[in-house]
């Protein structure tokens, strides 16, 4: 289990659940100081993420690139790949491969959360999933071409109609023969949606490619009511060996929520 840690480069996102929010530079410094080696980065735009820009910081601060999200398509650019509107859901596409190319420079994979819809739809639910069946299918296969995969993400019943299990997932990216295709477990959406996280991850196993790890609220791990210990189990049964990534808020502060998120991994 590799430890990451997510930073925000989006200001329309400043309250959202990331760690780190103050800047490439200083987050990449904060996340060194707190012991990680890898972060996951929230960017507005594919060009954010140019290697010119990112490679160095990088360096500077001997860290990888554990992913690269997508949601800012839809949080600062207002695309979703099942808009009614044919324009927006091409845009939405772009917007995807582009972040996927980036990411795919430095090994990383992208990932699909807010851009597969939320929790009102301007088309029906089946005609939205045909849409969203399509995209992955383009997405994996370009994330496959670039040597990565594309991570697709259960959410819960609130952000989303569409995907809300890993099995939903799971079935979606088999029913379309999708390749290139891991799914995202994020501890914090399957908290609320699964019947049994452990059981989910021990059933999936093979599928999981990334794993958010955030307690039932939202905190950094060991400050909610989650009980972490058989859910590494089960993450070490099935052999699991991606990141653990801190997709949380930043409570009490950025640098504790890393820190409590660093004990709780010390181990695993
Ligand atoms: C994205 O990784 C996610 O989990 C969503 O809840 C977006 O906020
Ligand atoms: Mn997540």
């Amino acid at each position: 289990m590799r430890p990451a840690v997510t930073v925000c480069l989006v200001p329309q996102a400043a309250r959202g659940p990331f760690v780190f929010h103050g800047g490439l530079e200083e987050s990449c410094a904060r996340a060194r100081a707190a012991g990680f080696e890898a972060v996951e980065v929230f960017a507005p735009e594919p060009s954010a993420l140019a290697e010119s820009t990112l490679r160095p910081v990088l360096e500077r601060h001997g860290l990888s690139l554990a992913a690269v999200g997508t949601g800012a398509g839809w949080v600062v650019h207002r695309l979703s790949l099942v808009a009614a509107d044919a324009g927006i859901r091409e845009r939405a596409r772009e917007f995807i491969r582009g972040v996927i190319t980036a990411g795919a420079k430095f090994g990383a994979p992208a990932i699909l959360g807010s851009m597969q819809g939320g929790a009102t739809l301007e088309v029906d639910r089946e005609q939205a999933l045909e849409w969203l069946g399509d995209a992955i299918v383009e997405m994996g296969a370009h994330a496959r071409s670039m040597g990565t995969t594309f991570l697709v993400e259960p959410l819960n019943r609130y952000e989303t109609v569409m995907l809300r299990t890993v099995e939903d997932a799971a079935e979606l990216i088999a029913r379309r023969g999708a390749t290139g295709c891991t799914i995202l477990a994020d501890l914090f959406h399957m908290n609320i949606e699964e019947h049994s996280i452990e059981g989910t991850l021990r059933q999936h196993g093979p599928l999981i490619g990334h794993v958010h790890w955030a307690d039932s609220n939202r905190q950094a791990m060991g400050l909610g009511h989650t009980a972490s210990g058989p859910i590494l189990q089960a993450l070490k049964e099935t052999g699991y060996r991606g990141y653990c990534s801190a997709e949380i808020f930043p409570l009490p502060d950025g640098d504790e929520a890393a820190r409590q998120t660093m004990r709780s991994l010390k181990g695993a």
